[in-house]
Parts: structure tokens; C-alpha cells; sequence
């Protein structure tokens, strides 16, 4: 098969999200773009949110990749769709976290999945379609096959991930002016990747099984000049480093510090940690020093029993200790929440946000738990997903039946407590304690949550109208009462049921 032109497509998230107002791609698009491009091949990549996709050239590709969130996957089988109608022969490919974990249902729109990792996978797939090989030998692919489905068995994780995103291969994304960035309220942030993989096994938590719990490093030269590449392109000094857990291997961590402070970057970092980073103050002194400035912390709950349903491994004790010692330091805490698990209440969900408010947490990120339609999904049973579609799968949304109360007063728990955090009062409490700039930064967040909650608001309707038979007057559910298959049935939008087994031979390693 010719390939010679290949196309990245990542659609616009349709609601609004915690980037809502960044310029800001998904990490793993213009890295195996660059990737891609550096195997020979000549790339283009559309990230819709960055700039507008030129559909005549994605037309003149010999293959277009989507990465899809669960949540754009309506778009993304729209966008195939236009593309087959034109060209019905385009061989479509789809990767990204939905699709490692929905294969099935994923395949019944493209005619081949990457699962997890790309970065050794793809180059490989189109070196075996352009040379006419035999995509059985291609490790972590499921595809079609004379009408059957295949899937080769998973690849071992990359050890290496040296590679640095060629953002400029992104259309549009040198075109964002300060004045069209301030126009549309945007700001940019930069990405960087340390490592891959976290040793925890958080029960809600997709890093695990989609970046394995071996870590796995970056050498610190290559970061080093990642960072200095995209100072240069862009100036922009905010970084978001994307690590499941950047503290894991402390020496290692401490050791990357040094270097940036050694460099003198000058930048604002923000970086995922879990309260273990506390037990290390000369960690936490060297980040301050280094500037990396928030730790973007999964507190989940203050509650001991949900922590514990969810394998958290820590406690509201702990938790309380390593916040103080992290706040010693002058560090900032983004602190992450699972809202609505199985030991979760109303009376705990609100005491949960009231020991945010009371240990000082700067800023909270809130999500209602989450979670696949899948047969073994860990903390939601399969019947008790409720997604009319794919496109509110994106942690914003509460989609399942919680145990102990409505959806919708989980929903609307959630908008509570970010009114609750976020609002004049806690603005005005942050600037009488003389941290001007946290009171700030509040009243942004403010606009954002109510941007969030005027997003779930018709949600929360349209749960009011259908979940009422399946609670009991106290708001619990009545099991007994959901089908087996579910409210929309697992057959729809896509779990483990919905790709019809019957229709195909599914094979694992080849024939
Ligand atoms: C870091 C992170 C963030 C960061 C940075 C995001 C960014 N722009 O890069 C922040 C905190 C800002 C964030 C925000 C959000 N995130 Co996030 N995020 C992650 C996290 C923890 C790691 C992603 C990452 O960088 N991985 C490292 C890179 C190397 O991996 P990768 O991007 O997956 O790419 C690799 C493969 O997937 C594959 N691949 C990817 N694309 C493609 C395409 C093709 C064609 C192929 C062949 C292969 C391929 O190859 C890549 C290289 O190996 C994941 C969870 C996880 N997987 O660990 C969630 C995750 C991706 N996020 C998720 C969500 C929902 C969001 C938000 C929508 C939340 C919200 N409501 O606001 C926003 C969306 C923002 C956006 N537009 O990016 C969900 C997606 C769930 C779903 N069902 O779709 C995940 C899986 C977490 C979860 N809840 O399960 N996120
Ligand atoms: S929630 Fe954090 S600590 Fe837990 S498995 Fe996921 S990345 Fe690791």
C-alpha cells in the first residue's frame, strides 16, 4: 500500500473542561506525531481546539490517525464518516486512552486500534502496511481482517521516550497572538513528560493499566532541552508536566531539580504528587526553589472509608500532616477529588470540601467518579453506567447510578461545593490572610466553575427525568430495579458486550 502522507486529527472536547481556556494539545498527539514524522513520513496535525482542520488536505492523506477521548468519539465517527464518504479506501486508525480501553466498540468505526502506547506501535503498523507485511507479528493492535476482528497481544511498555514533540506540526498553533489569546481568554501552557507509569493501583485510576506501574524515566538532558525548545518557540513560562506521579524515584526527581535550578529556567511548573512527597523536605524545598510551584494532588476524599474503597492507600490523617508540611514550604496544592464512590454520601461530600476550606487547599478540581462500561469495570458495575452517549464520558458529567444518592444530587453536590469553594466569601478570606494572589486566582476559577456548572446544569434535568424509579425515598438505589444490560443497554455506547462477540472471531496473538 502506498503511505507516504500521514494525518493526525484530535477533535474539539465538546464541553467544558478543565482546559477550556488553554492552548494546550494532548500530549501524546504531536509526540507521536513527531515520531511518526521522523520515521519517514510526511505529517500534518490538526488539533481542532488549536486550529481549524483543512479538510481538502486531510482528504489528499494515505491514512488519518484520531486520538479520542471518550468524549469526542462522536465527533471522531462523524469526522470518519465525511472522510469515507470521499474516500472510502482511507484506512482510518484510532489511539488514545478510549480506544486502548474500548476496543472493540472503537472498531466498529476505523479499520485498525492502537492500544496504549503508541510511539513504537504506529511507525510499526505503517511500516507493515506500506511494505505489505503481516499485521499479526505488530504487537498491541486489534483491526479488521477479511470481516473478523483481530487483536495481536499487548506490546511490553517503551522503555525509551526520548523524543521531542515537534509542536510546530500542530496547524495553527504558532497563529495564537497574545491579542488573539486574550481575545478568546486563552492562555497557553506548555507540556513536558519526565516519566511514565505509577506504582499505585488506584481503583478508579486508568494511569496503571494504561502506562503500567513500572516507572519508567526520561533522561534529564532530553528534558532539559525540551523545556529550552519550548521557551524558545513559544516564551510561554507554564508548564503542566503530565507524570502520573513526577516524585516517585526522589533521588531521581531531586536530581532534575538541581538541574533546572543549575539552568536557571525560569518557568511555573505544575506537576502531579501523591502526600508521600511530604516525607521529603528537602524535596519539597527543591521544588519551591525550582519553581515548581503547585502540586496537583489526588486528595480524593476526607473520608477514611471512601479512600479506602478506592485503594488509595493513605488516610484523612495522613493527608492533613503532608498538606501542612507541603504549605511550610510555600508550595500550592491543586487538590483532586472522586466524588460519589460507593461509601460516599451527601454528609460526605460536603465535609470532604469543608476540610478543603479548612486546611487551605488553594484551588480543588472536582470530578464525579468515573469509569468504562465494562464487564470487570472496577467500582461501577457494568448495569449501572448510564451514558445516552460517548460524549459525557469526560469527568465533568456524573454518569452512573450512585448507591447512596440520585445522580442528580451528585451533580449538583459537586456544582455546591465548587460554589461553596470558589465563592466571594473564600475570595475574600484568601485576601484578608494576604494571599492576594490565591484570592485572585479564585475569583477565575469562580468564572470557570460557573462555566462547569452552567455546562451540567442541562444534565442534571435531563437526570431528574429518568432516574427517579430506581431510588428509594432516602436516595437509595434500588439494584433490583436495573436491568441486567443496564439503563442504556451495555449494548450501547460500547462496552466489552456492545461490539458484538458474535459477529466476531476475536483472536488474541493471531490465528
Ligand atoms: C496528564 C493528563 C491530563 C493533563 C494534561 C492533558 C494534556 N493535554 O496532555 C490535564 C490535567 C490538564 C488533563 C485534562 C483533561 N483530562 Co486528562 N489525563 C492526563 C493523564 C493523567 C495522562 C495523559 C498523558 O499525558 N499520558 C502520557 C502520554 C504519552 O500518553 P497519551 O497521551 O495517552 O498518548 C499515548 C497513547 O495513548 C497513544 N496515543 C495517543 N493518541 C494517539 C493517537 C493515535 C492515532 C495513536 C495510534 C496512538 C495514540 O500513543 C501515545 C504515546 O504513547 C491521563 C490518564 C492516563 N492515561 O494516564 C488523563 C486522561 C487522558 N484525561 C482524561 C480527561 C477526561 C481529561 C479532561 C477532559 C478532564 C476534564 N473534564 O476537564 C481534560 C481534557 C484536557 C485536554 N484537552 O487535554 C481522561 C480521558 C477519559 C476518557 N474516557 O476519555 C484520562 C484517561 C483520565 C481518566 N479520567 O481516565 N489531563
Ligand atoms: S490516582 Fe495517582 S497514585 Fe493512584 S494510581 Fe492513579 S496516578 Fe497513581
Amino acid at each position: 500500500m502506498k503511505i507516504e502522507k500521514v494525518t493526525f486529527i484530535s477533535p474539539e472536547l465538546p464541553y467544558f473542561n478543565l482546559v477550556t481556556h488553554a492552548v494546550f494539545p494532548e500530549y501524546g498527539v504531536p509526540l507521536i506525531a513527531t515520531i511518526t514524522r521522523d520515521a519517514g513520513y510526511d505529517v500534518k496535525c490538526y488539533v481542532e481546539h488549536i486550529g481549524p482542520i483543512d479538510w481538502d488536505d486531510v482528504m489528499k492523506s494515505d491514512v488519518v490517525c484520531f486520538h479520542a477521548f471518550s468524549s469526542t468519539m462522536p465527533k471522531t465517527i462523524d469526522y470518519i464518516k465525511k472522510i469515507k464518504d470521499v474516500k472510502p479506501e482511507m484506512p482510518i486508525i484510532i489511539g488514545g486512552t478510549h480506544a486502548s480501553v474500548m476496543w472493540e466498540d472503537t472498531l466498529q468505526y476505523c479499520d485498525l486500534v492502537v492500544r496504549k502506547e503508541g510511539d513504537e506501535t504506529l511507525p510499526e503498523v505503517l511500516d507493515t502496511w506500506k511494505n505489505d507485511g503481516e499485521l499479526a507479528k505488530v504487537l498491541g493492535i486489534s483491526y479488521w481482517d477479511h470481516g473478523k476482528v483481530r487483536s495481536t497481544p499487548d506490546r511490553p511498555f517503551t522503555q525509551e521516550f526520548e523524543t521531542i514533540p515537534d509542536l510546530e506540526l500542530i496547524q495553527g498553533y504558532m497563529n495564537w497572538s497574545r491579542w488573539k489569546l486574550l481575545r478568546k481568554l486563552k492562555m497557553r501552557w506548555q507540556l513536558l513528560q519526565t516519566s511514565r507509569g505509577c506504582p499505585y493501583d488506584c481503583s478508579f485510576c486508568i494511569a496503571p493499566r494504561e502506562l503500567g506501574r513500572a516507572y519508567r524515566l526520561r533522561s534529564i538532558d532530553n528534558i532539559i532541552e525540551d523545556i529550552k525548545y519550548q521557551q524558545k518557540l513559544v516564551g510561554s513560562k507554564y508548564f503542566f508536566i503530565v507524570d502520573n506521579h513526577f516524585t516517585v524515584n526522589r533521588q531521581r526527581t531531586k536530581d532534575l531539580l538541581n538541574r533546572i535550578i543549575e539552568e536557571k529556567i525560569q518557568w511555573y511548573g505544575i506537576c502531579f504528587t501523591r502526600m508521600e512527597v511530604a516525607r521529603d523536605e528537602e524535596l519539597l524545598a527543591l521544588m519551591k526553589k525550582a519553581q515548581i510551584n503547585t502540586l496537583y494532588m489526588g486528595l480524593e476524599s476526607f473520608d477514611n472509608n471512601v479512600l479506602k474503597l478506592l485503594n488509595k492507600a493513605q488516610t484523612q490523617e495522613g493527608l492533613r500532616k503532608s498538606l501542612a508540611t507541603i504549605k511550610s514550604h510555600g508550595l500550592r496544592v491543586l487538590g483532586s477529588f472522586v466524588m460519589g464512590s460507593d461509601e460516599d454520601t451527601v454528609d460526605s461530600l460536603r465535609s470532604t470540601i469543608q476540610s478543603a476550606i479548612d486546611i487551605d487547599i488553594d484551588y480543588v478540581a472536582l470530578f464525579p467518579l468515573s469509569g468504562y462500561p465494562e464487564l470487570n469495570s472496577p467500582n461501577i458495575k457494568i448495569n449501572r453506567f448510564f451514558l445516552p452517549s460517548w460524549d459525557r464520558l469526560d469527568g465533568t458529567f456524573v454518569m452512573f447510578l450512585p448507591k447512596n444518592m440520585k445522580p442528580s444530587t451528585l451533580q449538583k453536590e459537586i456544582n455546591r461545593a465548587y460554589k461553596k469553594f470558589y465563592g466571594p466569601k473564600q475570595v475574600m478570606r484568601r485576601i484578608i490572610q494576604g494571599d492576594i494572589m490565591c484570592g485572585l486566582k479564585r475569583i477565575a476559577y469562580y468564572y470557570w466553575s460557573w462555566e462547569i456548572r452552567r455546562s451540567t446544569s442541562k444534565w442534571i434535568k435531563y437526570l431528574e427525568s429518568v432516574e427517579g424509579k430506581y431510588y428509594d425515598e432516602n436516595e437509595k438505589l434500588i439494584e433490583e430495579m436495573l436491568p441486567e444490560e443496564g439503563i442504556h443497554p451495555a449494548k450501547f455506547p460500547g462496552s466489552t458486550l456492545a461490539a458484538g462477540l458474535e459477529r466476531t472471531a476475536i483472536t488474541m496473538g493471531g490465528d
